[in-house]
């Protein structure tokens, strides 16, 4: 058979299983990462593993999500997640330092290894030509502890690239055009791995940019070859030693192809309120502007902001634009204030904020009520800015740049511009935001931990009769944003989950903590997609706060499914998407013999108010099963180590 490259990267780092299609295997974790804002769970439960070393060849905790240090909250999680970090032998990112996607992409990736990170943007990496795949915490935890991930193994889409992109079409209207073409679910059990031509044409941020995105295509990650670009991004970042060419077998094996000529896209906008609605700049038309954000993992590279600082040099910001720029990691803004392309941007009127996510997660910057907002970033949730009337429009480096300085949405194209080529640059080592973990362990570090710092809930073992009332009847596309909101008031609360429970499902259903609470154990009904978005492990660890047993859905996101799981609530599917209908909040739903249910390919509920049975599927693989009984992945692992 001749092989994708992602088969060739699993192969290696097989650890049990077979490689086939649908089946569950356990793979190798050579690197983690884990940010802020998802780490201090997953660092309270590595402590709880009580491991003496990681078994992974590099881990780093950054520090990126929440800088804003309104109050003690944020730098206690700061320092609790340090004083973890030295004593596992973690590399410590601090802020400031860069958005963790593009830090790991610049100091640490390596072509051929796995990744497995607590963000849902890890594939990022893929670029690189690495396995990296976005997880809940506990499964980065676990990665750390044991070295391992287990997954069921996703079919592999070819996108064959052909031509290259013309001046003012970049890789973010690359990867739009495919959310176009394949949807926010479009990806989901599946790896998307690029080849062909065009590859060439496409440098490694260009890359990243692509498989960042795969993201919001819900696929398990994305990938692209190592080739001699990537020797070249390397190189420039003074790792060409870290290079190894890879790529598929000519004529590789993939479960679907699609081709796409790079020379035929043209400027694309994602319209709210999802990545995947999308359209081109001229067709939507030029709408009027507030606000123009370019930075997150997605678009804040250097060569993404060289092109910004080109198209600003010598203009000025439209008067009723306010245009926010924050850099991907502080290598690039001490380049950009060297050559002088900061002082362009300051000159036009662009306000410089820290190399952090920022904006992207409502950390400040939310527009003003009823505003348009055009975001080089890679989500345009409703309220995710923090304005919940706000219209946020996904756009690339470019058109954000050129709509800033015309107060409307448009780009270079359709204005006639002229886009200077970016001259490729070396970067200097600068670990001075790094800490290191040498002469540090377990027995002379303390973990720190200040008083916002809350156990994480424990779920029970499976019982055999497992009950609730629906709490919920959500639509389509729910996403983690809506299930536990995250914006500036809130990301502080990461590590107390009985604060945020107040706020789950806030902007689409206030009711709902109260209902949990009157309702004692409860059901959330979905649509297609629940749970997509964010790797959050606290849309499952909130909901299991407020007593949910389980959730039955038309279908679910992979990332959130597993945390789910991992959280010992069952997320059940409907055989018949019909059901859905007859279900009403408040109605009692009973799954009577759960432990020997569990097993079985359909899984009954009983609605005990109208007295039908639906039949729902799981899906579970024998690791899941097990997850299941023991009422979560921490419960499991207690009970093998008795
Ligand atoms: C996001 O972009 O939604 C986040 C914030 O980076 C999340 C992680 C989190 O919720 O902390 C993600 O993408 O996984
Ligand atoms: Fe940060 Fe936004 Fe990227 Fe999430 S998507 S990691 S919030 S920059």
């Amino acid at each position: 058979m001749k092989k994708t490259l992602t088969h060739k990267i699993l192969e290696n780092h097989l650890i049990s299983g077979n490689l086939v299609k649908g089946e569950e295997i356990t793979i190798k974790i050579d690197q983690t990462l884990t940010q802020d804002s998802t780490g201090t769970m997953v660092y309270l439960q590595l402590e709880a593993m009580d491991v003496d070393s990681i078994k992974t060849e590099l881990s780093v905790a950054y520090i990126d999500h929440n800088t804003l240090q309104t109050g003690f909250e944020n730098a206690d999680d700061h320092e609790f997640i340090k004083s973890v970090a030295k004593r596992h032998g973690i590399i410590f990112s601090k802020p400031g330092n860069g958005i963790c996607h593009q830090l790991h992409l610049e100091n640490y990736g390596m072509p051929g290894k796995t990744l497995l990170g607590s963000d849902s943007h890890t594939p990022t990496c893929g670029g690189l030509g690495m396995i990296a795949i976005g997880a809940g915490g506990l499964d980065v935890a676990v990665a750390m502890a044991q070295g391992t991930y287990s997954l069921t193994v996703p079919e592999v889409i070819g996108i064959e690239l052909k031509g290259e992109l013309r001046p003012w079409v970049s890789a973010k209207d690359v990867i739009l055009h495919i959310l176009k073409k394949l949807t926010v679910k479009g990806g989901v059990g599946k790896i998307v791995e690029y080849f062909g031509q065009g590859v060439s044409n496409l440098s490694v941020t260009d890359r990243a940019t692509i498989t960042n995105m795969g993201a919001e295509l819900g696929a398990t990650t994305s990938i692209f070859p190592s080739d001699e670009n990537t020797r070249a991004y390397l190189a420039s970042q003074g790792r060409e030693g870290d290079y190894v060419s890879l790529s598929a077998d000519p004529n590789a094996e993939y479960d679907q192809v699609y081709e796409i000529d790079l020379s035929s896209l043209e400027p694309l906008a994602a319209m709210p309120h999802s990545p995947d609605n999308v359209a081109s700049v001229p067709e939507i038309g030029e709408i009027k502007i507030d606000q123009v954000a370019i930075g997150s993992c997605t678009n804040s590279s250097y060569s993404d902001l060289m092109k910004v600082a080109n198209i600003l040099k010598g203009k000025k910001v439209h008067d009723n634009v306010s245009l926010v720029i924050s850099p991907g990691s502080s290598k690039i803004l001490s380049k950009l204030a060297e050559n002088g392309a900061l002082a362009h941007m300051i000159n036009a009127g662009a306000r410089i904020i820290e190399c952090a996510c920022g904006p992207c997660i409502g950390m400040g910057q939310s527009p003003k009520s009823g505003g348009i907002s055009l975001r080089t970033f890679n989500r345009n949730f409703k309220g995710r800015s923090g304005t919940m009337d706000a219209d946020v429009y996904l756009v690339s480096p470019e058109t954000a740049a050129v709509s800033a300085i015309y107060g409307v949405l448009t780009d270079g194209i359709s204005k006639g511009l002229k886009l200077d080529p970016i001259k490729e640059e070396v970067f200097d080592k600068n670990d001075n935001f790094i800490v290191y973990p040498r002469g540090f362990n377990k027995s002379n570090t303390p973990v720190v931990m200040g008083p916002n710092i809350k156990p994480f809930p424990l779920n029970k073992a499976l019982e055999d009769q497992v009950k609730g009332s629906v709490v919920l009847v959500g639509g389509d596309n729910i996403t983690t944003d809506d299930i536990m909101p995250s914006d500036a008031r809130l990301l502080p609360y990461r590590s107390n989950i009985p604060y945020l429970s107040n706020y789950s499902f806030a902007t689409i259903d206030p009711a709902f903590p109260s209902r949990c609470k009157e309702a004692k154990e409860g059901i959330i009904i979905g649509g297609v997609n629940y749970g997509q978005g964010s790797s959050r492990e606290h849309a499952a660890l909130v909901p299991l706060y407020l007593g949910i047993r389980f959730v039955i859905a038309k279908s679910f996101a992979r990332i959130h499914r597993s945390n789910l799981i991992n959280s010992g609530i069952i997320p059940l599917v409907f055989e018949n998407p019909d059901d859905y209908d007859e279900l009403k909040l408040g109605q009692k739903l009973v799954i009577e013999n759960a432990k020997e249910q569990i097993d079985s390919a359909v899984i009954i509920v009983k609605n005990i108010d109208t007295g039908k049975e639906i039949k729902t599927v799981g899906n579970f693989t024998q690791l899941e099963i097990s997850m299941l009984k023991a009422g979560g992945k921490i419960n499991m692992i207690k009970g093998q180590e008795k």
